[in-house]
């Protein structure tokens, strides 16, 4: 995150970091991308943070990852799974959403706590210049990471003038949204992905974006790229309530 604050303990406890370890490894693991507790057994991340072959977990209520922390739960993660239409092509990623299912019984994996809880899915459209926040253990100005958790805050930009010739152009579809501030500085970054963009509606945080891509960070004219979480939302349902058989 650039120009983030630290995170006070249980303020975004929704936020959860994934981790990996290489097939075939005792190297420890290491934190990949952000994700969002959306459901105790299912986190919701980018489609480009899930890698198939590859150990992972998923760490809830933490805050820094160098110290173990006594509310934190770290959890292996059972199924990744991509959008089937996910499309990375050199100037954008297209349906940049997947899903990690926890290890579990019953339905039953995160515990609920002060420090572990689901954010909800938006029900409608937010309009231009909403404020909502961004957060992740993600390259800052000064650093290729951060160990202790940050958050900043964000504007939406319209889709019309986030595609601007002079902005993104007609790269963007409706799978995507931009957050930032056309003036630069404050941004999401590399390792941020697949991290919330968390707006508030109704009194409740909704996830009204997952950290996709942008051209660099924090510069002029170049704001965030969002996935939309609202265009998938169907998708999300089917996956974590498939119709009955
Ligand atoms: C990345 O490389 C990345 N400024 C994530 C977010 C943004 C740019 C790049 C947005 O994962």
């Amino acid at each position: 995150i650039y120009a983030g604050l630290k995170v006070a303990p249980g303020a975004l406890p929704w936020q959860v970091s994934i981790q990996v370890r290489p097939q075939n490894s005792n190297l420890s693991f290491r934190h990949l991308c952000g994700g969002i507790l959306i459901d105790s057994c299912w986190v919701l991340t980018a489609g480009h943070c899930i890698h198939q072959n590859r150990d992972m977990q998923v760490v809830l209520g933490t805050q820094d990852l160098a110290s173990e922390e006594p509310n934190e739960q770290v959890i292996a993660v059972e199924e990744a799974i991509r959008h089937e239409n996910y499309n990375e092509k050199p100037y954008a990623v297209y349906n940049d959403i997947g899903l990690l299912r926890l290890r579990g019984q019953n339905g039953h994996c995160a515990k609920e706590s002060q420090f572990v809880r689901t954010a909800c899915i938006p029900d409608a459209p937010l309009p231009d210049g909403t404020e909502c926040t961004i957060s992740g253990w993600g390259a800052t100005e000064n650093s290729t990471g951060s160990e202790h958790l940050l958050e900043a805050q964000v504007l939406l930009i319209n889709q019309e003038k986030c595609s601007k010739p002079t902005v993104y152009g007609n790269v963007l579809d409706e799978g995507m949204l931009c957050a930032g501030h056309l003036q630069g500085g404050v941004d999401s970054c590399q390792g941020d992905s697949g991290g919330p963009l968390t707006c508030v509606e109704n009194n409740a945080h909704v996830v009204y974006g997952v950290v996709s891509w942008g051209d660099q960070c924090g510069k002029k004219n170049k704001p965030g790229v969002y996935t939309r979480v609202s265009h998938y939302k169907d998708w999300i349902n089917s996956k974590i309530s498939p119709p009955p058989k």
